[in-house]
């Protein structure tokens, strides 16, 4: 199968690259697509050189499926081209995800929502994801009413400017191209993407629409602060669950254990819980930090952490295309 990665050589394009050859995604031919500047350029994939090629060269050459990760404006250029040609499109960027006609997926939750009709399918926002697949099964066992959700999310989200800042602060150099209005290392920012008239960012009202899309439950009330912080590699969440009906904390331990894309990482005894270092390189999302909280009826903290490069991004736009391929809705071509 020929597949175009766009975005080849940035940090998420990198990992998509990683995941597709860990995971024997069905390649044939590659076709790494990057900025004009990368062009001419090599990727390594699975102990072959590849050169990175312009859009119109992929879009020429008619892959089976495109990958995005290169920003929401390419994506609203080119994605209707590769469409255009046939191709499926799985889009990493926020181009498309709350466009009525397209589908956001995060396949352990609502990968049966995609047809043979979805040509430009939306990834979600790494935050997001690996809140969805945390609360999937305990929302159908109990209806999630209200999700107060507060993030802390690592650097490598930005992309690389945000590393190499934090680098060079830690390092105590002057920063060269900084990628955040203040200081990274050794604080913490209350500000991920724009802000919005209503006080709130952007990130912050991804994960309140995107949960309910993904969900397909409009009625579960999101509110979020999405903070950065010093983290190289790892998002961590802590979410407050208002149920419509009471729990028994060992079932809902239960429960996590066998949820699909979770492992419960939940021993405090042992001081074992969820951190980014232990994320790094995973798929799984980490859940731990279990309690009732006992401020109000049916209500759950947690703590879920997860690779924002892998489950955030890489992985779950592999897997999005390892289903169209299982179920026969991509042309093998
Ligand atoms: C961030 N959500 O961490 C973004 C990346 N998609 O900033």
């Amino acid at each position: 199968m020929k597949v175009a990665v766009v975005g080849a050589t940035g940090l998420v394009g990198t990992e998509m690259l990683k995941v597709l050859a860990e995971r024997q995604f069905p390649v044939t031919e590659l076709l790494p697509v990057a900025s004009a500047k990368s062009v001419g350029t090599v990727v390594h994939f699975r102990g072959t050189d590849y050169p990175v090629v312009s859009m119109e060269t992929a879009i020429a050459a008619r892959p089976a499926i495109a990958i995005f990760s290169a920003g929401g404006g390419v994506s609203l250029e080119f994605a209707p081209k590769f469409a255009e040609v046939g191709t499926v499109v799985v889009d990493n960027s926020s181009a498309w995800r709350m466009d009525p006609g397209k589908k956001l997926v995060v396949p352990e939750v609502n990968a049966d929502v995609l047809t043979q009709n979805d040509k430009i399918i939306a990834n979600p926002n790494c935050s997001t994801i690996q809140l969805v697949v945390a609360l999937n099964d305990l929302h159908k066992k109990y209806k999630a009413e209200r999700i107060v959700v507060s993030t802390y999310q690592s650097v490598t989200g930005t992309g690389k400017k945000a590393v190499d800042q934090l680098m060079e602060e830690r390092a105590g150099q002057p920063v060269s191209n900084p990628a955040y209005p203040h200081a990274i290392d050794l604080n913490v920012l209350p500000h991920i993407d724009v802000f919005q008239p209503n006080g709130y960012t952007k990130e912050e009202l991804k994960m309140v629409n995107e949960t309910k899309k993904i969900m397909g439950d409009d009625s579960i009330r999101v509110t979020a602060t999405c903070v950065r912080v010093p983290v190289m590699g790892g998002h961590s969440e802590s979410i407050n669950i208002e149920f419509a009906q009471d729990f028994d904390l060992g079932e809902v331990r239960d429960i996590l254990r066998h949820t699909d894309g979770v492992e419960l990482v939940d021993d405090p005894g042992q001081n074992s819980y969820p951190m980014p270092k232990d994320s790094h390189g995973r798929d799984a999302v980490l859940v731990g930090r279990l309690r009732r909280d006992e401020t109000q009826p049916n209500t759950l903290n947690m703590w879920v952490v997860a690779d924002n490069l892998r489950k955030g991004a890489a992985t779950n736009a592999v897997q999005i295309a390892e289903y169209l391929v299982a179920k026969g809705l991509v042309e093998n071509k």
